[in-house]
């Protein structure tokens, strides 16, 4: 699905009649979530409005680096009435990088509840289009940081973008000009750009997968506007602890389980995440590994939290990740790369049966 030309101008008006705009993530943020959400909530402070960034819980040490100084952000695991306040006050919500409000956990009552304007911005499957507004929703893209950055540029400089169809839009005032962001050969890079390159690297896995002609058409103008991408990969890829490189052996060597039929899957205990003093985001990476071996088509690695385990799937072409995580896991996402929960009590009676509902639902699955 193409970003029409139209809705573009829509969101300009809507954004022109705000005050106080909320940009929202989902739980458990990663860096296309906070990038995405970042890049979007600059672009509007720059245009004079009030903006609050608020996310269900709490970020990867490895990835707050994304959010600058001067931007309100709100937690609502751990400051539960500021993010709610900042919820009812807004008179423009937007919900990115997620298919609906469901995705943003404790913050979803309030956000359901609000009479604001609702605007999504997001690339997964199957979008909740009855709960906004305006929506944005393109899943042929890397990431939504590729999609907003499309649209701000629609919505800058009135050119039409490779994934907005092809009808003109009308001129709009331009911030960028001056800015640096995102002429070719400009020399100072907008904090907007490192944000977005950083969400589209993180949900591309650094370029191994999702990437299309406009992810790199993207990454080409970012970097040619001074955007300095070695400092986003030292900062992602290089800045974990100690435990975490030592974990992902762990789990490698004494954990992993392949499943005649190419299917394969790591159970993260909470007794192993107590013993290598796991913390949020310091599993990120460990479902793709076994997709690395040649038999092997769909990954599951399933991480016990309260009551439940979050589960995240991945797949190589032809084989469906999104279908597993929809069928066997209540959730979803895209078609190589998903995720969802498996509920201790309803799903399975104790932590300790997880094993075989996995080993099940991969055996039925890959049949
Ligand atoms: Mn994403």
């Amino acid at each position: 699905m193409l970003v029409n030309a139209s809705d573009i101008s829509c969101l300009r008006q809507w954004i022109a009649d705000a005050k106080r705009i909320a940009v929202v993530g989902h739980t458990h943020p990663d860096g296309d979530a906070l990038g995405s959400t970042v890049g979007l909530a600059l672009y509007l402070q720059a245009q004079g409005k009030e903006v609050t960034c608020l996310y269900p819980d709490c970020i990867a040490a490895n990835l707050r680096f994304i959010l600058p100084e001067g931007l309100p952000v709100h937690i609502h695991d751990a400051q539960k009435r500021s993010a709610e306040s900042a919820v009812e006050k807004a008179d423009l919500i937007f919900l990115v990088d997620a298919n609906t409000f469901k995705r943003t956990e404790g913050l979803e009552p309030v956000l359901k509840a609000s009479p604001a304007r609702k605007v999504l911005i997001d690339h997964h499957l199957n979008p909740d289009t009855d709960s906004f507004g305006l929506v944005f929703s393109t899943p042929e893209i890397s990431s939504a940081s590729e999609l907003m950055y499309w649209m701000l540029k629609a919505m800058e400089e009135g050119v039409v973008p490779p994934i907005v169809a092809s009808r003109p839009l009308p001129e709009g005032p331009s911030l960028l000009s001056g800015r640096g962001w995102p002429e070719i050969g400009g020399t100072t890079p907008s904090p907007i750009g490192t944000a977005l390159l950083t969400g589209m690297t993180t949900d591309t896995n650094n370029f191994a997968n999702s990437v299309f002609p406009s992810t790199l058409q993207m990454a080409s103008e970012l970097l040619a506007s001074g955007v300095d991408r070695d400092a986003i990969l030292q900062q992602v890829y290089q800045s974990y602890r100690e435990n975490r490189v030592r974990l992902m052996g762990y789990m490698q060597s004494e954990n992993l389980t392949l499943l005649p039929g190419g299917g394969a899957y790591m159970i993260l205990t909470k007794a192993i995440q107590h013993r290598f003093d796991l913390k949020e985001g310091e599993s990120e990476g460990l479902v793709n590994v076994p997709l690395t071996i040649g038999e092997v088509r769909l990954s599951v690695l399933l991480k016990e939290d309260e009551g439940h385990f979050r589960v995240s799937v991945r797949s190589k072409k032809g084989t469906s990740a999104q279908q597993l995580a929809q069928r066997y896991f209540h959730g979803g996402g895209h078609e190589n790369a998903a995720g969802g929960k498996l509920f201790i009590g309803e799903d399975i009676p104790s932590p300790e049966k997880a094993a075989d509902y996995v080993e099940q639902a991969l055996k039925d699955f890959l049949q």
